[in-house]
């Protein structure tokens, strides 16, 4: 018996992604069942080529499902990812909410395969996708030359809020289209984009950038910064690792980039970087100055490897390197990340 498979926020952004990735992927899945809020129960969605009606969540709806993928806001998964794992249903759960458990391991394919055999909770949890566009990179380099610590800055796109980032991105470029003098004058931006543009990122994105993505924390920090810097210490099994970490979104509609500073136990070079992060499972190296080639979003999107780029040995630092990496946040940041570890269960439940 193949095992069954659940899907938990089918409707959402991330969601028809999920099928995709799942369509695409080895057919290893019996039954799938798409589960949303019962305010999309009854919406009919292709996935592995058939059609499938969405079911409202509900205790019994998990009834017989060997995975469940969950894509649903932090809080509401906080109520209904027990409720499924208390059935036997192993959660793989892409919300923020059980990340940084202890009993919950957080597992990137690339880096820590093995903890998802270590689950008390019967519950894996998904990486931030700015966490999960650095992880394939740094595991390589941690695995030969040993993290020690890493500045990271983040270029974010807007799809990583969701279908409303897409479509507040979109409409404020078709607000400010068009109008050639826009951005010579303090405030004109705003002007354009006006009331309530600046709803879903906190200010206008058209024609700027914004630095803050997440909530606010305490002492100045985002969520979205400490993430990075605690998942990734999580996944890595680095929790002395050092990481400064300043998160930006900016007007690009798939594709987290980041500027990477990171320094190494050992003496690192570029090429020698370059050898380890071309052998990297999850990692292409876009590396070509000369030709004008590097990683950028644009060609990051729809690929399921993160790529990398702009390898420089630090000048003014010892064993370290500066870098560039980008991700398509909704694939290895989101739903392959998620597709890859519940792949990982599959020889536990065959
Ligand atoms: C963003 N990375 O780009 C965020 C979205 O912890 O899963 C995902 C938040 C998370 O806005």
């Amino acid at each position: 018996r193949k095992p069954t498979l659940a899907v938990v926020g089918a409707t959402g952004a991330v969601g028809s992604v999920m099928l995709d990735v799942i369509s695409r992927r080895a057919d290893v899945w019996g039954e799938i069942r798409l589960i949303a809020s019962p305010r999309s129960a009854g919406r009919k969605l292709r996935v592995r080529g058939e059609e499938v009606t969405v079911q409202a969540i509900s205790e019994e709806v998990f009834e017989g499902v060997d995975v469940a993928h969950f894509d649903l806001p932090d809080e509401v998964s906080a109520h209904w990812v027990p409720i499924a794992a208390a059935k036997g249903v192993i959660v793989v759960d892409k919300s923020g909410y059980f990340r940084m458990d202890p009993d919950v391991p957080l597992v990137v394919a690339e880096a820590n395969p093995e903890a998802v055999r270590n689950r008390p909770k019967g519950i894996i949890a998904n990486a931030n996708c700015t966490t999960l566009a650095l992880i394939p990179s740094l595991a390589a380099l941690n695995r030969s030359f040993g993290l020690v610590s890493m500045s990271v800055a983040s270029y974010q796109a807007a799809s990583g809020a969701g279908q409303a980032g897409f479509d507040s991105l979109y409409d404020q470029l078709g607000a400010v289209a068009g109008k050639r003098d826009l951005g010579t004058v303090s405030g004109d931006v705003r002007e354009a984009i006006g009331e309530g543009g600046d709803d879903t990122f906190g200010a206008p994105l058209a024609l700027n950038v914004v630095p803050k993505v997440g909530g606010w924390r305490p002492d100045g920090w985002t969520s979205e910064e400490l993430k990075v810097r605690n998942e990734s210490r999580k996944i890595l099994d680095l929790p002395d690792l050092k990481v400064a970490s300043t998160c930006v979104r900016v007007p690009v509609a798939t594709g987290h980039s980041q500027a990477v500073h990171a320094t190494f136990s050992s003496p690192v070079s570029a090429d020698a970087a370059r050898k380890v992060l071309a052998e990297a499972p999850g990692v292409t190296v876009v590396d070509d100055p000369d030709n004008n080639v590097y990683p950028m979003p644009i060609d990051a999107t729809g690929r399921d490897d993160t790529l990398v780029g702009r390898i420089r040995t630090s000048i003014d630092f010892d064993n370290s390197l500066e870098f560039f990496v980008v991700g398509d946040n909704l694939l290895k940041g989101a739903a392959l990340n998620s597709a890859q570890t519940a792949e990982l269960l599959l020889p536990e439940l065959s």
